[in-house]
């Protein structure tokens, strides 16, 4: 199978981690949807990234199917709880948490480079709110545990790290560890882990 994306987008860091984690052979080909010459609509309708092409030919996206296929394909680990149906509707909450915190950063985002008289600041103090709100609201959930979801890592830790790395990249200014020194050190946990140091060094 291969996974189309690039090292920048949180979502595609998402899915990476979960092959990585899991050890799941893949190619990964990087093509951003809005360069010129981008093939990415050719096998996504959306024009998104991750699309993960299957030997077949077979185009899955988004992120969410993505991580909900990859995780079936073994139970080493498993990422997403199977049988427990409240702690794997909590790793799906974290999830939809995580890529919300993302979505809101690529709004913001794509206000802040639009030229200056045509940024709409009520839309970026919105979805900085909305994110600000959303860590908030992730630290008091993980609290002091170790993992974000019952005694091992699953998709929720890695979804959370991946809006996390985004944060970093696109909001250095928001001093969100200083806010939320139990995120923080959670986070430092997690940046160690095989995965989290191969797709941040690419
Ligand atoms: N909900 C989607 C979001 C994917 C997404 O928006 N990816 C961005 C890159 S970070 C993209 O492909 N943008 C291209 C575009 O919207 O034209 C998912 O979880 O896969």
């Amino acid at each position: 199978m291969k996974l189309i994306g690039t090292n920048v987008s949180p979502y595609v860091r998402k899915v990476r981690l979960m092959l990585l984690e899991k050890n799941i052979a893949h190619d990964y080909a990087i093509d951003a949807p809005r360069e010129p010459g981008s093939k990415v609509a050719q096998v996504n309708p959306l024009g998104r990234i991750p699309a993960l092409i299957l030997d077949d030919q077979t185009c899955v996206f988004d992120s969410p199917v993505i991580a909900e296929y990859v995780d079936t394909l073994n139970d080493t680990p498993v990422l997403i709880p199977r049988n427990d149906v409240l702690a794997r509707m909590r790793v799906r909450r974290w999830e939809a948490l995580a890529d919300g915190i993302m979505d809101s950063a690529v709004v913001v985002r794509t206000e802040h480079i639009r030229p200056p008289e045509k940024q709409e600041q009520a839309n970026i103090s919105r979805y900085n709110d909305a994110i600000s709100r959303a860590l908030d609201y992730a630290a008091q959930l993980l609290g002091e545990r170790e993992w974000c979801e019952g005694a091992a890592l699953t998709l929720a830790d890695l979804a959370l790290a991946s809006a996390l790395v985004y944060l970093d990249l696109r909001q250095p200014e928001r001093n969100w560890r200083a806010a939320h020194a139990n995120l923080a050190a959670w986070f430092e946990r997690i940046s160690a882990r095989p995965s989290m140091r191969a797709t941040l060094a690419d």
